[in-house]
């Protein structure tokens, strides 16, 4: 069977930030920061889905879909990042777990989108190898506290953004603009990710565990050896050195060199990375152009926007064959045996006109991507499942509240859900699959 879903992530909607003691996290720091986000808005509210999971549990069931791709928020179940749970956080998941299970639909947390406790930044984060540890412990504890109803599981999502827009840009939390501190980073990541899934697997046999990463392909304008050198790179940062490590046991050589830098690797540290997975959550948006710049940093390349390209409103290119190669390319290359989808979507400026939303350009990038992904499928990709970005509106990290990605819209003033014509068409499409 196919599994549909519809996917979001606990800062970007849960808000209730500062109750039944949920501590802070580095995005509610990060979010404090004058002109780090888009507005000066912040997770506080967000979508109140943590007093409104019923309603959206609600909304997923009449979109009819099968699974709940969910992340379980870190500072709200262990206020201190290792040690005492917090019962009240707890609760929570109990009630959206059992809710969900209630109404047919299968949940499926994600551990870590991004929310580390504040406590375990103030030691260094993920800087510090004992966090990778800390997330280990933690990844151990939800699944023997919920592992009698949950059985699917996702480590990390995305250490791309974690480690390079987190700790090498500093765009995201903790802010922080430091290549090594970033290599550290995204190497305790996939450690965390690696101890996860043997943690995991400890509590029990029959739970399926995988990681999600993102994909974004690259092409540039030309063929010259300048032009595929560029590509290579960006490749290299984006793609390999998260896909490599984890289903090739190494680091990318070309992406090392060029960094000129040591990544802290321990003995055994690419052995636990590279533990089997059962399936890879993957998460593709959108292609990018680059051209080869050899002053920049710290890869010789740079991103490029070429005009007469169909953009969403995020400025990111649609191009949905690109996703039916990407799955063809990771099948292939790397032997993996099972993909999730677990993010695909698209952010466009929608209005509410007499209490409806249209959304044609969602609809039309949902349908693209969808037929992409199923003729992956039907040229032998083993794909079992598609989970949208996003259910809903939500917070859209340093973009706050600007953009929106949801099926469903949100009016953060009196937090109305209105189902977008887009929701109307991924209804049917389950339907009629
Ligand atoms: C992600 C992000 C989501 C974003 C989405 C749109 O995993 O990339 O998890 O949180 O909202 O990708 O940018």
């Amino acid at each position: 069977m196919f599994t549909w879903g519809v996917s979001t992530s606990a800062y970007q909607i849960e808000g209730a930030a500062n109750e039944g003691g949920r501590a802070p996290s580095i995005w509610d720091t990060f979010s404090r920061i004058p002109g780090a986000v888009a507005n000066a808005d912040n997770g506080d509210v967000a979508c109140d889905h943590y007093h409104r999971y019923e309603e959206d549990l609600d909304l997923m069931k009449w979109l009819g879909v099968d699974a709940y791709h969910f992340s379980i928020a870190w500072p709200r179940v262990i206020p201190t990042a290792k040690g005492a749970l917090n019962k009240t956080g707890l609760d929570f998941y109990d009630r959206l777990i059992d809710g969900a299970l209630e109404r047919g639909i299968t949940p499926w947390p994600t551990l870590y989108h991004w929310d580390l406790p504040q406590a375990a930044q103030d030691k260094g984060g993920w800087n510090n190898r004992d966090c990778a540890y800390w997330f280990a412990e933690y990844a151990h504890a939800m699944g023997e506290k919920f592992g009698d109803r949950v059985k699917n599981w996702v480590t990390i999502n995305e250490p791309f953004c974690s480690a390079w827009l987190g700790h090498l840009y500093g765009v995201m939390a903790p802010g922080i603009k430091d290549l090594q501190i970033g290599i550290n980073a995204s190497h305790h990541l996939l450690l965390g990710h690696g101890l996860a899934v043997d943690a995991l697997r400890q509590v029990s046999s029959d739970f399926k565990v995988g990681v999600t990463l993102n994909f974004t392909p690259a092409i540039a304008l030309g063929d010259s050896a300048e032009d595929l050198l560029a590509i290579q790179y960006a490749d290299g940062f984006d793609n390999r050195w998260f896909a490599d490590p984890v289903f090739k046991a190494s680091y990318p050589k070309d992406i090392v060199e060029a960094f000129g830098k040591e990544v802290p690797i321990h003995p055994g540290d690419m052995e636990i990375i590279s533990r089997p997975v059962d399936f890879l959550g993957l998460n593709y948006y959108f292609r990018q152009t680059v051209q080869y710049d050899a002053q920049a940093k710290p890869l010789p390349y740079k991103v490029i926007n070429p005009p007469g390209v169909e953009r969403t409103g995020m400025g990111w290119e649609v191009h949905a064959e690109t996703f039916t190669k990407l799955l063809k390319y990771m099948h292939k290359e790397y032997g993996i045996k099972e993909f999730f989808i677990t993010e695909n979507g698209s952010a466009w400026d929608d209005k509410v006109v007499d209490g409806k939303v249209d959304d044609p350009n969602r609809v039309s990038y949902l349908e693209r991507h969808l037929d992409a992904m199923f003729q992956a499928k039907a040229e032998g990709v083993p794909i079992s499942g598609y989970f949208a970005w996003s259910l809903i509106d939500n917070f859209e990290w340093a973009y706050g509240y600007e953009k929106r990605f949801g099926l469903i819209h949100v009016d953060y003033q009196t937090q109305k859900r209105t189902p977008k014509s887009s929701a109307y068409y991924y209804r049917e499409r389950i339907k009629n699959s």
